[in-house]
């Protein structure tokens, strides 16, 4: 993806995940914005969007982040929002294990505590390794934690799966962690 969609769509993570406000728009309790009324708030802060770009960046964004409505009316992202926002996702049962990334600086508060949300909405965890890697290594020096779904979800713990495949639940005490 050249430089000006990346660019573009960190800004489409930010209003669509987390500050829709910050260019006046909202959006509905699914997340989802109307594309008409996003390119207009957005050139009206300064940043030009076409429905071409947006199209490309749905199509292409390495992370398949965002996603239309069958009639391409609306646009919204697939998961990592702080917004409250009900993604009518279906519950599933999960592959075990699963995987989380995070950055070893975080590991003494997640033997205590387990693994929260925080900011978001969710726990976000990966279907593979090498993905769980690239996200710890957000944070720092990444290091991967393997969860226990199978007793999650015997234990009553709900499992989502993402629209681009991320796995989201709660929170994950940490008698469900494997530390390396
Ligand atoms: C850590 C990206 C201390 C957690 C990725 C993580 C993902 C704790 C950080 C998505 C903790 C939160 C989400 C505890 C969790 N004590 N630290 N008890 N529990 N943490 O960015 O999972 O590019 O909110 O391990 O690919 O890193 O945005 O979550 O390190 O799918 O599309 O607190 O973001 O996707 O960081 O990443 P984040 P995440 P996008």
């Amino acid at each position: 993806m050249d430089k000006n969609l990346v660019h573009l769509s960190k800004f489409m993570s930010l209003v669509l995940r987390h500050q829709p406000e910050i260019i006046g728009l909202t959006l509905d309790e699914h997340g989802w914005a109307e594309v008409d009324r996003l390119i207009e708030f957005a050139k009206r802060n300064g940043k030009d969007i076409s429905i071409a770009q947006l199209e490309e960046i749905v199509a292409t964004n390495d992370k398949k982040r965002f996603a239309f409505n069958p009639e391409k009316s609306k646009i919204r992202a697939n998961q990592g929002h702080s917004l409250q926002v009900t993604l009518d996702l279906t519950p599933q049962l999960p592959p075990n294990p699963l995987f989380h990334g995070t950055a070893t600086r975080f590991l003494d508060s997640i033997r205590q505590q387990g693994l929260l949300a925080g900011k978001r909405q969710h726990v976000h965890l990966s279907a593979d390794v090498t993905t769980a890697i690239k996200v710890g290594q957000r944070h720092g020096k990444p290091v991967v934690l393997q969860v226990d779904t199978l007793r999650m979800h015997r234990d009553g713990f709900v499992f989502f799966c993402s629209e681009n495949s991320v796995w989201l639940t709660e929170s994950v005490p940490p008698q469900y962690l494997e530390f390396p």
